[in-house]
């Protein structure tokens, strides 16, 4: 009876810690920028999330800025560059180019989504 209970509580403690680790863990999504969209345009990541953000820009330089987190980023040509936050607020974000890239610049949107 006693091993059981010795097995049960080891069990608990075992999935918690998974839990736990996978709840603090980071989310990393590689991105592109380029004339005149990201890749991807949208992400999708949960509430509490840290996420980090590793964009290229391939052709020419362009910028993130994702106004509701405040970051504004710019991104040299042929650099990646880690932008790290937090998703700690629910709902739907753009995130745009935030470094005039010609005349599609004001188009170059996307979306971020914490759920
Ligand atoms: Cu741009």
């Amino acid at each position: 009876m006693k091993k059981w209970i010795g097995l049960a509580i080891m069990l608990l403690l075992v999935f918690g810690s998974v839990a736990g680790v996978s709840a603090a863990e980071t989310k990393v999504i590689k991105m592109t920028a380029e004339k005149y969209h990201f890749t991807p345009e949208m992400i999708t990541v949960n509430l509490g999330d840290k996420v980090l953000l590793e964009i290229t820009a391939t052709d020419t330089e362009h910028g993130f800025g994702l106004k509701a987190f405040n970051i504004d980023q710019n991104l040299p040509k042929g650099k990646t560059v880690r932008i790290e936050f937090v998703a700690d607020k629910q709902g739907e974000f753009t995130f745009k180019c935030t470094s005039f890239c010609g005349w599609g610049h004001f188009g170059m949107t996307g979306k971020l989504v914490v759920s």
